[in-house]
């Protein structure tokens, strides 16, 4: 099977583990803690990719469980992300196609409604992002829309609460909280999402300058020319072209000389940063506290002077936005890991370890400057894959995951590790049986992708696509029509795009084939 490029792990979580045998078994039904971060690539998590950052308390669950090497989304996009998650249905099924258009029909069957009726008691903490308030849920506690770095705002169980921190703390507090409170004679299913590290990658306090000493390597395809790709010509999540320094890289400098006085947005870093019409240190949404905004311009107050003077261009300026951006971002995930080892603490200490599954993911994957980008979007392979860690108590530790998993299969296996019965309609299968590391002979070979949210934002066309082992075929439709063809094997990176190349029509034929046995199988009106 094609894996993650896992030629950059260096020492294998399989190999330093695999020796471990097994966990204690459990006791009593099981409870589980579901995180899911907003946007967290795969590549920043060192049990995949050891090239960027060390992740350890992320790593244990790798190391004391499962990690899956092909796990996948079906639409690589927030709200239809978490859609999927909740129905174990692709996103023409449950309704929530894009973010842009989308209101979750929160009166149809879901993973915590079933929990619910199958006894258990469950919690939603963090970013919805899902426009429709929760059902399904005994206490919901949701940051507003994307949510915001510091002081966010959150509705708890439909009533607005503003709290003071960052983010990735607080999220965490709350569900901590959470449980502390709940009821010890009944199991439980805590859904804990994290904001970071969406953009614009804003880090806390006592993270800023993490990776200050680090240069982070170029992506071999980081100047991609798109040849033989116009769909992936046609975006605009470049960092060259789509990033901007302000608004993205925080060099807002005070004098307004980077950013014009007609683009007061910028100095919003993305909705949350100090608004100069406000007195300094109110707490307000969207706006830091006297004592972040002194922490926040002590450490970016020189770089932005030391960028006024430099006057970078071509590709220095191309370089050095890589590296802001890859240090934001990695100082960002340091306060996730950081948390997690919070939450799995909370478990020892409160001898709910052996029988509390912990899964981590991503609502989709992301781009570390592959191909040049940031964001998510494509069927293009670090975005269509997200990471998956999963712990379960008296399973074998250390193993490595083959099959193939996508999102639509989480409420399957939380209701198969719930002991309750998989409704027929879910399309998602439970990947209990692949935990032992050996992949059933009848397990899926291929998978089916739809992303839907276009016109809008990063211009990235609709798509619909299969991925076998070997090859990844995808449709972009809409306002173009055009086909990409990758051999994996031959071709990792997807570079060269196959299709309508003399000899292939046989290939091409036998996966248009499988293309619509799965749109058949899935039921998706757009073929
Ligand atoms: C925001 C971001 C985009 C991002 C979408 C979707 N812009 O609109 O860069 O692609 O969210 O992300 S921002 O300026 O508002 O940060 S998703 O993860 O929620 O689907
Ligand atoms: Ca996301």
């Amino acid at each position: 099977m094609n894996k993650f490029p896992l030629i950059y792990a260096l020492t294998g979580v399989a190999a330093t583990a695999a020796s471990c045998g097994q966990q204690e078994q459990p006791k009593g039904p099981l409870n589980v803690v579901y995180i899911m971060c907003d946007d967290h690539s795969y590549q920043t998590i060192s049990a995949y990719d050891r090239r960027f950052m060390e992740t350890p308390n992320i790593d244990r669950l790798a190391t004391e469980g499962a990690r899956f090497t092909n796990s996948f989304v079906a639409n690589s996009l927030s709200g239809p992300s978490r859609a999927c998650l909740l129905t174990g249905k692709h996103s023409h099924k449950n309704g929530f196609t894009n973010n842009e258009h989308g209101i979750f029909d929160g009166s149809q069957q879901t993973l915590p409604k079933l929990l619910q009726a199958g006894g258990y008691q469950t919690a939603m903490v963090g970013k919805w992002h899902l426009v429709s308030d929760p059902t399904g849920f005994d206490y919901w506690d949701i940051l507003t829309g994307q949510g915001d770095y510091y002081n966010p705002v959150f509705i708890r169980n439909g009533e607005q609460v503003v709290r003071e921190g960052y983010s990735t703390d607080i999220t965490t507090d709350v569900a901590l909280e959470w449980l502390d409170g709940r009821k010890a004679d009944r199991p439980f299913c805590l859904f804990l999402h994290y904001k970071a590290p969406h953009r614009s990658w804003m880090p806390d306090a006592q993270d800023l300058g993490a990776f200050d000493q680090v240069t982070f390597p170029l992506p071999e395809t980081f100047y991609d020319d798109y040849a033989t790709r116009q769909a992936a010509a046609l975006q605009e999540m470049s960092i060259v072209q789509d990033m901007n320094v302000v608004y993205d890289l925080k060099m807002a400098d005070k004098e307004g000389e980077i950013h014009t006085p007609d683009q007061p947005w910028l100095e919003n870093y993305g909705r949350d940063l100090y608004r100069r019409d406000l007195p300094p240190g109110a707490l307000v949404p969207g706006r830091m506290n006297a004592a972040q905004q002194g922490a926040w311009d002590a450490y970016y107050d020189p770089i932005i002077a030391r960028f006024k003077e430099e006057k970078l261009e071509g590709e220095t300026l191309a370089e050095w936005k890589y590296q802001r951006y890859m240090r934001d971002y990695c100082s960002v995930i340091r306060s996730v890991d950081r948390n997690v080892g919070r939450v799995y603490q909370y478990l020892k200490d409160s001898e709910l370890l052996d029988n509390t599954v912990i899964i981590y993911t991503s609502d989709q994957g992301f781009y570390m400057g592959e191909h040049g980008y940031f964001d998510k979007r494509f069927m293009y392979e670090e975005s269509f894959r997200t990471p998956l860690l999963v712990r379960v108590p008296g399973k074998k530790k250390g193993v490595d995951v083959e099959g193939f998993v996508q999102n639509i299969d989480y409420a399957p296996t939380i209701l198969a590790l719930a002991g309750l019965p998989v409704p027929e309609d879910i399309q998602g299968e439970s990947f209990l049986p692949l935990l032992n590391g050996k992949t059933p002979k009848d397990w899926r070979k291929s998978l089916y992708y739809h992303y839907y949210e276009y016109p809008a934002e990063h211009s990235v066309r609709r798509h619909y696509g299969v991925r076998t082992e070997r090859y990844s075929l995808m449709h972009f439709y809409n306002d173009i029509d055009e086909w990409e063809l990758f051999d994996l094997q031959e071709d990792p990176l997807q570079l060269h795009n196959l299709y309508g190349e003399p000899g292939r029509e046989a290939l091409t034929a036998e996966l248009k084939k499988e293309l619509e046995r799965l749109q058949i199988l899935y039921d998706d009106p757009i073929r």
